[in-house]
């Protein structure tokens, strides 16, 4: 099993000996956690930087809403929303941007703009986003994820659930790799709530260890979903802080390399106090 120490961003190292945080930058109207407060251009900068002093090594930049139920947004909106951020972003920050889209076109637009990784909750099966991926130098995370996330909620079903997310995820990484994307640029990560029952979740999240030993970076976006709230008993979206960060936690611990999280600040406290306190 190969250690994987640097992601390769577009020629930019990231080093991954500890875990990364990633910040979800939202610029939808409905997203359903910021309720779309960082829609505005400068809004979406004040955040980034927020995000970027409290310690955020990658910044994420979202203008599809992809929680369930959700609507697929129109080509030409979702690049009004992202593009002129990651452009601003671009100029003024100092951390590897990321565009989450499954549009080769905006995908195409943002690594023109800056972006420097590529995360796809679709697993780049949208024809043309391998080629885009593969043209250009940027880092790619392939997520998984069962449907569309307007039904993807309504049936989830499998036969066995950590075997058929590591295979997708393998054979996508295998596509890239045969494409010529070097192994030092992908990413893979299992998707928590997207085509998933509660169970699914829970299956993934204690296969992590096993998920991280695939032989690529492991991504974990657990932050403020429904599976925290489920595993609080049904705890609303504002009230899910302390169990995603200690899911966040517990994912650096099993093994991810890069968190996915709406709270930066917390969450990195949370591994701070791990690496100066932890045994
Ligand atoms: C994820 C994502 C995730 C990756 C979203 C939300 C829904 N990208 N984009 N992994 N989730 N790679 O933030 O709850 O889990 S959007």
């Amino acid at each position: 099993m190969t250690e994987e120490r640097v992601l390769d961003c577009a020629g930019r190292s990231l080093p991954l000996d500890g875990p990364v945080v990633m910040g979800v930058l939202n610029v939808t109207p409905d997203s359903f956690s910021d309720g779309g407060r960082h829609a505005g251009v400068e809004a979406a900068l004040a955040h980034a930087r927020a995000m970027v002093a409290s310690g955020a090594g990658i910044i994420d930049v979202g203008g599809e809403s992809t929680r369930p139920g959700a609507e697929p947004v129109p080509l030409q909106h979702e690049l009004d929303r992202v593009i002129p951020v990651l452009e601003r972003l671009r100029a003024e920050l100092d951390v590897v941007l990321s565009i989450d889209t499954s549009k080769p076109e905006v995908m195409q637009a943002a690594l023109d703009a800056g972006a420097e990784m590529i995360n796809d909750v679709n697993g780049l099966r949208a024809p043309g986003a391998m080629q885009v991926a593969a043209s250009g130098t940027a880092a790619v995370c392939v997520m998984h994820m069962q449907g569309q996330p307007r039904s993807m909620q309504e049936q989830p079903h499998y036969s066995d659930v950590v075997a058929e997310v590591s295979d997708f995820l393998t054979g996508q990484a295998e596509a890239l790799l045969s494409r010529g994307v070097a192994r030092e640029r992908i990413v893979l990560d299992p998707g928590f709530g997207f085509g998933k029952t509660q169970e699914h979740n829970l299956a993934l999240f204690r296969s992590l260890p096993g998920l991280a030993g695939l032989g690529y970076p492991l991504l974990v976006g657990v932050s403020r979903k429904s599976m925290i709230g489920n595993a609080l008993g049904g705890r609303p979206v504002t009230e899910r802080l302390v169990g995603s960060v200690t899911a966040a936690l517990l994912a650096a611990r099993a093994g991810a390399r890069i968190l996915r999280v709406h709270d930066v600040r917390e969450t990195m406290d949370a591994l701070t106090i791990q690496r100066v306190l932890g045994a």
